[in-house]
């Protein structure tokens, strides 16, 4: 039976990239009637320190976007990462499975660790064992993410792999990861070969799901693009990272295909596009923007919200781990 895990960083606002390459998947999927587990991932936003009242305040304001956006917590399973425990336990146990080899293969330890590595942490190196647990500990079997964390699922399905050869068991499922849609990989605004990011120090480089629609106008007016008209077709897009950018964005969120956003609007200049695209942008973010905002008033019901969907993962999550741990070989005398 199909059931999917999903998670995002409460390691700043949400960003468009998030939206569309996350947020908006995770409710098709709920509304496909799958069986879907959401998940703030706050382990893993400190593997780069995160002041602590704004990783509080960032877990309850993502909280509200998802709810904003269409998740309903009866329906799917809401929660943050650290109220179950489970999650750092299996993580352990897969950091004795995976290899230093594979971890150091991983881009986003590259990107993010950078030249300073030694003074990286820890955590940022395992990171990816973290995630794989996220996402065997439900025995899930899809993990809709953007094109960036496709590695990490592979990794995954790499460490489910070993660990079932190294105990001869036939016990984690191998997950697929589900990359779908027009906008897999949101750009930045400013350098169209870097990635949308909460953490780009540019304000200016992203959209926050909570701007309001002056900043989002303005943004895009902004956005670094070339002084050619939009071409006809997709192949006059190919070295145009920024434009192919803001055609793929709008083909996203009008839930059409880059072609027929070309068949409208080939031909025209960015005069024209920017402000149909801005305009769109506000008509479908506002209303989410707005609906967190208004559900923000009452953070102890989003709190009760990641509570009751803690305890539901836990009652999947638990069984799991202590099958895993029967199998590495603990005892468990209580
Ligand atoms: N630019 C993007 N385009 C499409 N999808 C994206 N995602 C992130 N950025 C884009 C997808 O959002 C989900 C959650 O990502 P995350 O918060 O766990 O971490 P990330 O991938 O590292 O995203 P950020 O925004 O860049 O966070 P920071 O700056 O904190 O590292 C994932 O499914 C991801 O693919």
């Amino acid at each position: 039976k199909p059931r999917i895990f999903s998670g995002i960083q409460p390691s700043g606002g949400l960003t468009l990239g998030n939206y569309l390459g996350a947020l908006k998947r995770f409710v098709e999927k709920q509304e496909e009637g799958i069986e879907t587990i959401y998940c703030l991932v706050d382990l893993h936003a400190i593997t780069v320190w995160q002041d602590p009242d704004k990783l509080r305040d960032n877990t309850r304001e993502a909280a509200a976007t998802f709810l904003a956006a269409g998740i309903d917590p009866k329906r799917s399973i809401l929660f943050n990462q650290s109220q179950v425990a489970a999650h750092a336990e299996l993580a352990w146990v897969l950091n004795c499975v995976a290899r230093m080899g594979w971890m150091n293969r991983m881009t986003q330890w590259k990107d993010k660790a950078g030249k300073n590595r030694e003074n990286a942490s820890v955590g940022l190196f395992a990171y990816p064992t973290l995630m794989a647990a996220d996402i065997l500990l439900y025995h899930a079997t899809h993990v809709p993410v953007g094109e960036d964390q496709k590695q990490h699922v592979e990794l995954t399905r790499d460490i489910a792999t070993k660990f079932n050869h190294d105990y001869g068991v036939d016990f984690f499922p191998l997950p697929e990861p589900v990359i779908e849609g027009a906008a897999t990989r949101v750009m930045s605004l400013r350098d169209g070969t870097k990635k949308m990011s909460k953490s780009d120090p540019s304000d200016q480089s992203r959209i926050n799901l909570t701007d309001d629609p002056d900043t989002i106008a303005q943004k895009i007016r902004k956005a670094r693009t070339d002084p050619e008209p939009l071409p006809e077709s997709l192949d006059g897009l190919k070295d145009r990272p920024e434009a192919r950018n803001l055609v793929n964005i709008y083909a996203a969120l009008a839930d059409t295909t880059p072609q027929s956003v070309l068949d409208r609007f080939g031909g025209q200049g960015f005069g024209v596009f920017k402000p149909a695209l801005a305009e769109l942008v506000v008509e479908k973010i506002s209303p989410i923007s707005a609906e967190a905002k208004r559900l923000m008033a009452d953070t102890a019901e989003i709190d009760r919200i990641l509570g009751e969907g803690a305890q539901r993962a836990e009652a999947i999550a638990q069984p799991i781990l202590q099958r895993a741990y029967d199998i590495v070989g603990f005892v468990r005398s209580r």
